[in-house]
């Protein structure tokens, strides 16, 4: 028995100093130590041995085994310690790399130029509010006192989606709906998304407007001019000069165009290519709410007057950064974002 005692004892230091892995020490645990283990079973035939010689024997196996439980107690310590070493130097982080650059995007220029416009309104006072971009005939056109054969109406220049529904040709849909649903006095913006069967160098499929509309008693046309010239210069310049055309839309009365002094030229060339060499550019309509539109809502358009504007935003953008293709705003070109 002593021989074999010495045997395990022999092969168990070898195999404990030869193991790398924990599930090695742990097979070699289990093989001496386990249920059926070698030390284990061995005690079993200590009653075999002679009556005199137990003790001594005892005594023997108990060191053994106690030497091979703390053996293999050192080497599963021993293991975990150098595992532990291999993963902190392996996540270890050199701080002295110089970081990685992060790409900052930014908003698209005509979200930037909607955005500036808002700060404007808003510091006169007036409040944002929106609607759907897919409209029904009569908040798009009827409500707004278009008629019934008017050329707007015309599969040419509206996009429909059903005999009663179409993509707003414009943002005066939502003064209707917000005057529905509030009474004066209002001042409201609305800014989106717009559409239109268009399609050239200054014209798109889809663009977008800030409309703008005030409504209380006694409000006059000087209030929009006012507001407007006011807007105009904070939006291009101090020196900006705003000029009123008399023109014609079916929901204002009277009805104005409105241009500023050309931010190219400043009027001071004939041959300029985006004036013509008229020195003006036209930049939004606008005008005093038709009687029609109030009754079309149930105001009462004896006590009250109002007046509404609409903006192309692509046109502002265009001017304000010089730019001759209204198709590159839609286009995703990142060498032309870029430079805003
Ligand atoms: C209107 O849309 C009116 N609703 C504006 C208005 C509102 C007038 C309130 C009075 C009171 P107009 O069709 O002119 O008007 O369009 C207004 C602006 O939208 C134009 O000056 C132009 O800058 C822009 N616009 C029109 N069509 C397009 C298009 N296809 N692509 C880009 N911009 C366009």
């Amino acid at each position: 028995m002593k021989s074999e005692l010495e045997r395990i004892h022999r092969e168990a230091v070898a195999g404990l100093e030869a193991a790398s892995q924990e599930a090695e020490v742990e097979a070699l645990r289990v093989r001496l130590l386990g249920r059926k283990g070698e030390l284990t079973t061995i005690v079993r035939s200590l009653r075999d041995v002679d009556p005199s010689d137990r003790p001594a024997m005892g005594a023997y196996l108990n060191e053994v085994k106690t030497d091979v439980e703390q053996r293999i107690e050192a080497a599963f310590l021993a293991l975990r310690v150098s595992a532990r070493e291999r993963q902190i130097a392996s996540e270890r982080v050199d701080v002295t790399i110089p970081g990685r650059r992060q790409v900052l995007g930014h908003l698209h220029p005509i979200t930037q130029t909607i955005e500036e416009m808002i700060d404007i309104f808003v510091a006169l006072g007036f409040e944002v509010a929106t609607g759907p971009d897919v409209e029904d005939d009569y908040h798009n056109f009827t409500a707004l006192n278009f008629p019934p054969d008017h050329p707007a109406r015309d599969m040419q220049d509206t996009f429909f989606v059903d005999q009663d529904h179409l993509l707003r040709t414009h943002t005066s849909p939502v003064q209707i709906r917000v005057m529905e649903n509030r009474q004066p006095p209002l001042r409201v913006i609305v800014p989106g998304a717009t559409y239109r069967i268009d399609n050239d160098l200054t014209h798109a499929p889809m663009f977008h407007q800030i409309e703008g509309f005030m409504v209380d008693k006694r409000v006059t046309f000087g209030d929009l001019k006012g507001t407007l010239t006011l807007a105009l210069q904070r939006l291009f310049g101090d020196d900006t000069r705003v000029r009123f055309r008399a023109s014609f839309f079916p929901f204002t009365e009277p009805s104005a165009e409105v241009d500023i002094g050309c931010v190219i030229c400043a009027g001071q060339s004939s041959t300029c290519r985006i004036c013509r060499g008229t020195g003006w550019l036209e930049i939004l309509g606008a005008g005093l709410i038709d009687p029609n539109v109030f009754e079309a809502v149930g105001y009462d358009s004896e006590a009250l007057s109002g007046f509404a504007f609409g903006v192309g935003i692509e046109r502002v953008a265009m001017l304000k950064y010089q730019i001759n293709d209204i198709r590159l705003f839609a286009g995703n070109d990142i060498r032309f974002l870029r430079q805003f």
